[in-house]
């Protein structure tokens, strides 16, 4: 009863993240961190995004395997699944048909100015396919099946977000409001992490050069390795700046995400110390703070049983309500129901 006058009053929040490589400390900043923070205040669900990671090739098994090692870090930073709904995109097929609809009310010029899908098509050259393409679609379908209030992302993301309202704001004008416009939430610091070799860019799991990156598996001598090499810049003041300091700024948001410090407190710690010493403080911490995820992680990882039966309810729990906004969704736009 409790449960259910929760669920009434809370506002809906919705998050995912792609099983694509082993997560970036980028993707824990941006979203994981924020998804954590937030599952007390929202109706949660928190998705495995298995079909957009196949707009880029992958390798089956890896997949699968990368599937289970998302879910028990969902879990290993925090994510409670008595509290949020944690599942499987594939599991709900709901996904794939909302999109599908959606498409009818994209435009081809839409999709082809978003910044990501660009990126990803000079990357991706071979293989410009039309999920590729078609991702904000199936995003915004994501977002839009469970009345989502609020999307805890990074700015990269930001685009997305603006096309998935866009999409949402037509269909409600044609037929009769349908969708809630959700708002994306991002990280006050934090919301674009940079590759630690070229801070502008964002650091990214499939990133050509791995030093710039910290993986959330990585361990202590690798996090601190990586760290040292850290580009900064050729004064000698760590102070936030990231237009003039970029590199430092970011070891800063990185800092401060992981310590829970604010940016002046930081400023203030490391007030006339120098990058190396800066650096190393960075990476003791990060070091420190991921060692306990990644053993809890790996414990997880051990028992299949008990994750698959997370996934099997969070898949019937979100097919539920993804279900009930696709047939009102099928009835709106005239399709015929027995
Ligand atoms: N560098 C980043 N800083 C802040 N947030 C980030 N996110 C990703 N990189 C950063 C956020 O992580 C969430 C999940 O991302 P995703 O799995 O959907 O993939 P992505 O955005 O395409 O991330 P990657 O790391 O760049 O993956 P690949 O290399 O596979 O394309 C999102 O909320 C994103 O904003």
């Amino acid at each position: 009863m409790e449960e259910v006058s929760e669920q009434i009053t809370k506002k809906t929040l919705y998050s995912a993240v792609q099983p694509t490589n082993a997560l970036t400390i980028g993707n824990y900043i941006g979203a994981i961190k924020s998804m954590v923070d937030m599952q007390h205040d929202y109706n949660c669900y928190f998705a495995i995004a298995n079909m957009h990671a196949i707009t880029v090739r992958q390798v089956p098994a890896q997949l699968r395997q990368k599937t289970l090692a998302l879910v028990a870090l969902y879990l290993a930073c925090g994510l409670d699944p008595s509290r949020c709904t944690i599942y499987v995109q594939s599991h709900v097929p709901c996904h794939a048909e909302l999109a599908w609809v959606l498409n009818t009310f994209t435009y081809v010029g839409e999709m082809e100015r978003m910044t990501q899908f660009k990126d990803k098509s000079a990357k991706h050259a071979d293989n410009i396919n039309m999920g590729l393409m078609d991702y904000p679609v199936l995003m915004a379908a994501d977002i839009l099946l469970y009345k989502t209030d609020v999307v805890p992302v990074g700015i990269d993301q930001r685009q997305h977000l603006e096309i998935c309202r866009d999409i949402a704001q037509r269909f409600n004008n044609i037929y009769s409001p349908t969708f809630v416009l959700p708002e994306g939430v991002y990280p006050k610091v934090g919301a674009k992490i940079g590759d630690l070799l070229e801070p502008t860019k964002k650091m990214s799991k499939s990133s050509e050069n791995p030093g710039g990156t910290i993986f959330m598996d990585d361990d202590k001598d690798t996090i601190i390795r990586k760290f040292r090499r850290a580009v900064t810049d050729s004064e000698n003041e760590i102070r936030y700046d990231p237009e003039k300091k970029p590199g430092v700024s970011n070891l800063l948001s990185i800092y401060t995400a992981f310590s829970g410090k604010s940016i002046e407190e930081a400023e203030r710690e490391f007030a006339g110390k120098g990058y190396g010493d800066f650096k190393l403080a960075v990476g003791e911490t990060v070091a420190e703070k991921l060692a306990p995820v990644q053993s809890e992680q790996a414990r997880l990882l051990a028992d299949k049983d008990y994750l698959d039966n997370i996934l099997r309810e969070g898949a019937a729990k979100a097919y539920k309500v993804a279900s009930a906004t696709l047939s009102k969704v099928y009835r709106k736009i005239g399709f015929y129901q027995i």
